[in-house]
């Protein structure tokens, strides 16, 4: 199923509502008209020149994760107050209760931008610096000195992942850790337990143990739990309703996918990953949301509207990643086959892929979900959709 509704965005205020009935070709030179003085450098009008979103080419990616193996995979597209959508197979297996964009899910790693935005909030109000040692706010934690707040959140701390340990073996794994809690510490200590992996701000190493300490950078400087400053800093002020940070319970509220984790045997039955902790993750990891509020979320950060021009220059200063990825402060880029680069994040954990990316002025953002994970081809067919939204029927790749 793929649908189309040009739909109000209430928080853009009434100008670029009246805007968003006008078809996206047509409304260009208006939008141009409109905010020209507040976006900078290549950011500016990225989304007024991007190609028009090719639906039917983003329902057959959804299409090839199904036939990978996920029961279902949707995808919301936000474009300028035009919704697509586009939905595939079931939200849960039991039921046969059809996959949605209405859907919540776990977003998995993309938690770790959120994340990131409260540590640069914390910046801007002067109570952090990026470049100090983490043991100026955590004596003692890091067992090198020059490990900086920036070296965790742009993963070149070197702090080893510990979670390359717990899941080496995909069921037995989440299952040994599916209803425990964990103290951030007590994962500190696991990834503690290896040394590091390299020089501090020598590589880019992906480890969720950066933004475990992140966490506790948080609650350290503001005497409060991450899921108080998620609500206070973002969910609140960008009225996320279908977004939360329930950790360590296990339930998901409401209307949500059953999440389903691919064992590592092939013929085996695909587990219900649905009910867990998330503790093995918290800060890196465990929020729960919707394809409306990550789009939201993704389009008000580019937009400059959770922290200031600064410190968003910051976060979207690029560490190599591979010849066509970027690591900012909490934030990927990907640059596609057409030519234009996307921000957001990539989440991975039991039972959910999410791909969630903006274009740099945020005017077209994409949240797409398979209910699988552990799962090479469901997880290539879901990377497919980037282009298919961003780059249209010119996409040279997926
Ligand atoms: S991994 C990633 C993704 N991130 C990182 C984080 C997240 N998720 C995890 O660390 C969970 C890893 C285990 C997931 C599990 C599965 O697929 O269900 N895999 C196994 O058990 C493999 N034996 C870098 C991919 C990200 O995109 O940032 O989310």
């Amino acid at each position: 199923m793929v649908s189309r509704t040009v739909g109000a965005t209430a928080a853009l205020g009434a100008l670029v509502l009246s805007l968003s009935a006008v078809p996206a070709t047509a409304a260009e030179p208006v939008r141009a008209a409109v905010a020209p003085a507040a976006r900078t450098g290549t950011t500016a009008d990225t989304a007024a020149r991007l190609p028009k979103p090719d639906l039917a080419g983003l329902g057959s990616a959804l299409g090839k994760a199904l036939a990978g193996g996920a029961p279902g995979a949707m995808a919301r597209i936000d474009d300028n107050g035009t919704v697509s959508t586009a939905y595939r197979g079931v939200a849960d297996r039991a039921t046969g209760r059809i996959m949605t964009t209405a859907n919540r899910f776990r977003v998995g790693s993309v938690t770790k931008t959120f994340t990131a935005v409260v540590l640069l909030q914390l910046v801007d109000a002067g109570k952090l610096n990026l470049d100090a040692s983490v043991n100026t706010y955590l004596p003692g934690l890091l067992p090198d000195q020059r490990i900086t707040v920036r070296h965790l959140l742009s993963h070149r701390s070197g702090l080893y992942d510990y979670t390359d340990d717990m899941f080496a073996q995909s069921v037995s794994g989440f299952e040994a850790v599916r209803n425990k809690v964990f103290t951030y510490r007590q994962l500190v200590a696991l990834s503690l337990d290896k040394p590091l992996t390299n020089t501090p701000g020598a590589a880019y190493a992906y480890s969720n143990t950066n933004f475990v300490v992140a966490g506790m950078l948080v609650e350290e400087l503001t005497g409060r739990t991450v899921a108080q400053e998620y609500t206070t800093r973002i969910i609140k002020p960008l009225k996320l309703t279908a977004t939360d940070y329930v950790h360590p319970r296990t339930a998901i509220s409401g209307q949500h996918a059953k999440g389903y984790l691919t064992p590592g045997t092939t013929g085996a039955k695909l587990v219900d990953a649905t009910r867990q902790t998330l503790s093995w993750a918290q800060s890196a990891g465990a929020i729960i949301s919707s394809p409306k509020d990550v789009n939201t979320f993704l389009s008000a950060l580019v937009k400059g509207r959770l922290m200031s021009a600064a410190r968003l220059k910051q976060m979207e200063t690029w560490t190599k990643v591979n010849s066509t990825q970027g690591y900012g402060l909490g934030l990927r880029r990907r640059d596609l086959g057409c030519g234009i680069s996307v921000y957001g994040h990539t989440g991975a954990v039991q039972g959910y892929y999410t791909f969630a990316f903006t274009s740099p002025d945020g005017r077209r953002s994409l949240t797409a979900l398979a209910n699988a994970s552990n799962n090479a081809a469901v997880y290539n067919a879901m990377a497919g959709t980037l282009e298919k939204a961003f780059c249209g029927r010119g996409s040279s790749r997926g």
